[in-house]
Formats: structure tokens, C-alpha cells, sequence
């Protein structure tokens, strides 16, 4: 099975409205929706099929849509994220746009009026929105330090361009791979600290030595939804380099025509494997990997590398494995960034960097390639202000889903809450390191609070009889080589409560001291 086919009584709305109209048809029906309007369009056209176009429409905000883009390995040269900025410009004072927790980028307020004109712009850059939502493969994230990292093993660019290029037709849009049974993530660490979150991915390649060659340990099923968080178990398989492409279709296309569909909360991956169990799921993979041009046999797992690394967050400024040259990591509190900044950001890559910019799965930004000599200048331009090299330990570890100032689903405000929050347990509190605040709006986990020091999940709570916005509190997630999931510690915080709370989990584990009694000590 490839796409659209007849819709069946007994399918799911989903399947339904798939089976009914390939999304990527709507590109071609850009310049009469515009005409008509969102009012006018058919619901499920507008609700769910331009999502495969990337066009989220926003019922929060009525008769505005989110663009998401696609983003190979997070990477995007001066050039693109001017034409990103003028594009969140048009919208004004309404107008930003948001680094998402999967190395990408988010733009808010766009009018379907306006989405011919910003489709051509794109184009022109060489950008694509194509099959980032819905039941397609999300964002490939890749290595932020690709090809700059002094303790690389795999540059995972090209890899993960290649990998986009196969599910997208090379951004055109691909209708083999727009009806799978549910969204689907890949992610290629190239690097020894897991910079990625391998783990929560559909696939994770991770790189292992295999008689001295380097290649990809494959992991399979992670996921979160609300009902189940998993992270990915080995599928006992190592590829090199050159059989990344064919094994991540030869999964594809088996989850594409093998997957669940019938009922849309047990239809991810995991629990294809469920069924199957992974010796049967590798040898459904194996036979499809040769059917695809992969190299058979498909090969056991490699030994786990022995340098088992912390995760860094690459924020600083470092040496790059190129002599004279340094990466910068900016701090982007929450991700958000408005056109002004996405124009200074472009312009201080162009100045002092080859006028490429990063983004980090921590919705933070990268700025590779500038050399010793400009260093001292670039430390001085007045955006570092904005967004720090050197921010405080709370800040520093902070992400933030969207929440409800733009999510239908959410339960709870995030972004501005979570920078309020920080910023008051700041003037409270000093931090002997960085801890890892995650926020999300609600148990969909896009914020992952699964992986955080202390992740906040959104809930509906009771306060003096009253029903209010609080959260639940995850502890214990890892990252890194040896990455575990946290679980749930409290639950049905009330937000207006949660101030105390987070004080007293930080005093008594992660050794904060309040700055009153510091001053007192001197
Ligand atoms: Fe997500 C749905 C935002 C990463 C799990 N996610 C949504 C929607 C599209 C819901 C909606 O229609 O409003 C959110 C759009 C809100 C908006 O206006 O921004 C949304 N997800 C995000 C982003 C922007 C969060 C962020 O602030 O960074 C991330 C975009 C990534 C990207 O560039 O593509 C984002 N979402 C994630 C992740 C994290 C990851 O990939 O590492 C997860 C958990 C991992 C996973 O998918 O297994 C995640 N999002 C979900 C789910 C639950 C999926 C499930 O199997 O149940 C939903 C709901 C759904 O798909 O039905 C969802
Ligand atoms: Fe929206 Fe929930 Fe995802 Fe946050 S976690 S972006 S509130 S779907």
C-alpha cells in the first residue's frame, strides 16, 4: 500500500480523511484556498491535510496557521533564516517563531492569504515545510556539532539530508510515505554524548565501531504519547554509513504497509514490534532491506562504545576540531525568537561565522565557524545580551513546549510561565550546575519532560473547589550515553502552588542554596 486508497466504514476519522485525499494534493490548490479563505475550506482540508503541507491551523488563534519547516539536521544557512524573518515580519508585533525540541523551526500568525507568496519564497531558499506534521516522518535530527566536533565519529549532515531527500522526493513532497500509520521520528547521533535524545525516536542510529569500521548500532519504538512512554529498544543491527538510507525505508515502508491502524493511540511503531516481537520485526526488516538495495546480511549489533559521555548543552564558546576556529551556543530562552532577532542572529553568523546557523534539541542556536581573531568583537555585539553564552544554571537548562497560547491540546500556559518561574527562583536561589527544567502543556510530552532533572507536565488541578492549571512532576531523567526516563514524583500541582515546590526539589536535590542565607554566611 502506498497512499490514498477507498476509504472503509470501519476506518478511523484519520483513516478516513487519508484514504479520501493525499494532503500534498492541497499544493496544488494553494492559490484558490488563499482566494477562498479558511472559513470557506473543508474542515478536514484545513485541519488535518495542510499539516502535510506543514500548515498547522491554530484554533487558539482563528484564521492563523503555524508553519512548520524541515530543518535536515537542524541547519540553516544566514540566507534562510532572513527569508524566515521576513516572512515572521509581515505579522508584525504578533509575528515570531519558535526552535522546536526537534532542531527545528516554528513560525506563528501566517494567513492562508499570504501561503502562496511565502511557499515561492521558500522554495527560492532552498527551505521546505513538506510532510512535517501529521502521520509523516518529523524533523531528522542530526549531530548539532556535525563536522566541527574535535571528538566526532560520524558527521551525520549528509546523512540526515539524504534521509529527508528519500522521504520528501528531495523536498517535492512524496506521497509513498504521506499515509503512514502514525507520526514517525529518526534521529542520527553522530557524536559520543547522544546530542540528540536518540532514544525517543522511532529509529536512533547510533554510531559503534564494527571491526574498525564506523557504522550504526539501530534502535527501535521509542516514543511518548499520553497513555505510554518508551525509550527505544536495540533491534539488534548495525549499518554503515551507507545503508542508513535504505534501512530507514526498509523500516518505513514495513511500519507503512504492516503498521496499526485501527485504533490511533496504539498505532506508533512500538507497538508494531509489540505484536511481532523483535526477532519476527528484524526479520520483516531484513527482507525489505535487501528488497531496497541495503546490504545483506543485515548485521548483529556492535559492542557499545566504551566512552560513555555526558551530554553537553553547547552553550560557550568552544574549539572546533578545525585549528583557529570556534562554535558559539547562544541560549534562545524557550525558543522564542521575534524577526529582530532572527535578523541579528543572521547577521552576526554572516559577520563573524561562514553564515551558518545551528538549533539544538534544547531550542538553543549554534554559531559555527568563527575564527580566534573575531572572537573578542563577536563577544561584544549587543544580541548576546539577548540571548547569553553564559546564562544562569536554571536558565540554562530550561525548554518549553508551546502551551496555550498556541496549542489546542494544552492544559496549561508554558513558555511565559516558565520563564517567570525561572526567573523567580533565581533571585531565590544560587545553582551549583545546570539542572534541566522541561515544561509541557500536556501529556502529549512534545517538551519531554520525561528526560528532564525536573520535567512539569500540564494538568487540570483543584484549588479551593475551584478547577485551575497545575502540572505533574517528573524526576530522574538521563541523558546522554546511558539515557533513562524519568517518572512521575507528584501529581496535580496547582501552578499557583508549584513556586514552593520547586524551591524545596532543588534545595534538597540538586543542592541550591538560597541566596539569603549566602549573603548571612559571609
Ligand atoms: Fe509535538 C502534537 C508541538 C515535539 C509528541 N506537537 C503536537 C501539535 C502539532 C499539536 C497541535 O496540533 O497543536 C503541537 C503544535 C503546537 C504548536 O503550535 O507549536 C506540537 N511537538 C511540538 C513542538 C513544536 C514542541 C516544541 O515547542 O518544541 C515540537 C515540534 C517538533 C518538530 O519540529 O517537528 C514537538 N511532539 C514533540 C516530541 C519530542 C520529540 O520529537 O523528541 C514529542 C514526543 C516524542 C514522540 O513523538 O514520540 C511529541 N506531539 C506529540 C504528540 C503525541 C504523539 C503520540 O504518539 O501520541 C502529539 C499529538 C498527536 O500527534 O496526536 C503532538
Ligand atoms: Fe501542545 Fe501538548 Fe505538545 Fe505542548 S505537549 S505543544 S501543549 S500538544
Amino acid at each position: 500500500m502506498t497512499n490514498a486508497g477507498e476509504a472503509t466504514p470501519t476506518q478511523n476519522k484519520f483513516e478516513r480523511i487519508k484514504s479520501e485525499k493525499d494532503g500534498l494534493v492541497l499544493k496544488q490548490e494553494l492559490d484558490y484556498l488563499a482566494e477562498i479563505g479558511w472559513e470557506a475550506m473543508e474542515e478536514a482540508d484545513r485541519d488535518y491535510r495542510l499539516r502535510v503541507l506543514g500548515l498547522f491551523y491554530r484554533t487558539v488563534t482563528p484564521g492563523k496557521f503555524m508553519l512548520r519547516m524541515r530543518l535536515a539536521n537542524g541547519i540553516l544557512s544566514a540566507y534562510q533564516m532572513r527569508v524566515l524573518a521576513e516572512i515572521v515580519q509581515h505579522y508584525g508585533d504578533e509575528g515570531n517563531a519558535d526552535i522546536t525540541t526537534r532542531q527545528n523551526i516554528q513560525l506563528r500568525q501566517i494567513r492562508l492569504e499570504d501561503v502562496p507568496d511565502i511557499y515561492r519564497k521558500l522554495e527560492q531558499a532552498g527551505l521546505t515545510s513538506v510532510q512535517s506534521g501529521v502521520d509523516n516522518v518529523r524533523n531528522i535530527t542530526g549531530s548539532p556539532l556535525a563536522g566541527i566536533d574535535p571528538d566526532e565519529l560520524i558527521d551525520t549532515r549528509g546523512l540526515c539530508r539524504m534521509v529527508q531527500d528519500m522521504i520528501t522526493n528531495m523536498g517535492k513532497g512524496n506521497p509513498e510515505f504521506t499515509n503512514l500509520p502514525r507520526k514517525f521520528n529518526i534521529a542520527i547521533a553522530g557524536c559520543r554524548d547522544n546530542s540528540v535524545h536518540a532514544e525517543l525516536n522511532d529509529i536512533g542510529f547510533i554510531p559503534a565501531y564494527k571491526n574498525d569500521t564506523i557504522g550504526f548500532n539501530v534502535i527501535v519504538g521509542g516514543m511518548f504519547s499520553p497513555k505510554r512512554y518508551e525509550a527505544s529498544v536495540p533491534m539488534n543491527a548495525w549499518v554503515p554509513p551507507q545503508d542508513v538510507v535504505a534501512l530507514s525505508r526498509a523500516i518505513l515502508e514495513v511500519y507503512r504497509d504492516h503498521g496499526l491502524r485501527a485504533n490511533r493511540q496504539k498505532s506508533r511503531l512500538m507497538y508494531l514490534i509489540d505484536k511481532w516481537g523483535i526477532e519476527k520485526f528484524r526479520e520483516e526488516i531484513e527482507k525489505r532491506f535487501g528488497e531496497v538495495g541495503g546490504t545483506l546480511p543485515l548485521q548483529s549489533a556492535a559492542e557499545k562504545d566504551e566512552f560513555l559521555w555526558e551530554k553537553k548543552d553547547y552553550i560557550g564558546v568552544y574549539k572546533q576540531k578545525q585549528p583557529g576556529l570556534n562554535f558559539v551556543g547562544l541560549h534562545i530562552p524557550v525558543g522564542r525568537m521575534y524577526a529582530q532577532d532572527m535578523f541579528d542572529l543572521a547577521r552576526i553568523a554572516e559577520v563573524y561565522g561562514s553564515g551558518e546557523i545551528r538549533f539544538t534539541v534544547e531550542q538553543n542556536l549554534i554559531i559555527p565557524n568563527i575564527p580566534d581573531t573575531r572572537m573578542e568583537a563577536f563577544l561584544k555585539e549587543p544580541i548576546l545580551e539577548r540571548f547569553s553564552v553564559n546564562p544562569e544554571n536554571l536558565m540554562r537548562g530550561l525548554v518549553s513546549c508551546t502551551g496555550s497560547q498556541f496549542c489546542g491540546f494544552a492544559l496549561i500556559e508554558t513558555k511565559n510561565r516558565a520563564l517567570a518561574f525561572v526567573k523567580a527562583l533565581e533571585a531565590e536561589l544560587t545553582l551549583p550546575q545546570p539542572i534541566r527544567i522541561h515544561w509541557t502543556g500536556c501529556p502529549n510530552s512534545c517538551g519531554q519532560p520525561q528526560v528532564a532533572d525536573i520535567g512539569l507536565m500540564g494538568t487540570k488541578g483543584r484549588k479551593n473547589g475551584k478547577v485551575v492549571e497545575a502540572v505533574d512532576i517528573w524526576m530522574g531523567g538521563k541523558v546522554g550515553y546511558e539515557a533513562e526516563l524519568g517518572s512521575r514524583v507528584m501529581k496535580s500541582i496547582p501552578c499557583d502552588d508549584l513556586k514552593p515546590v520547586l524551591r524545596d526539589l532543588l534545595v534538597e536535590h540538586f543542592g541550591a542554596k538560597p541566596k539569603q542565607s549566602l549573603v548571612l554566611s559571609h
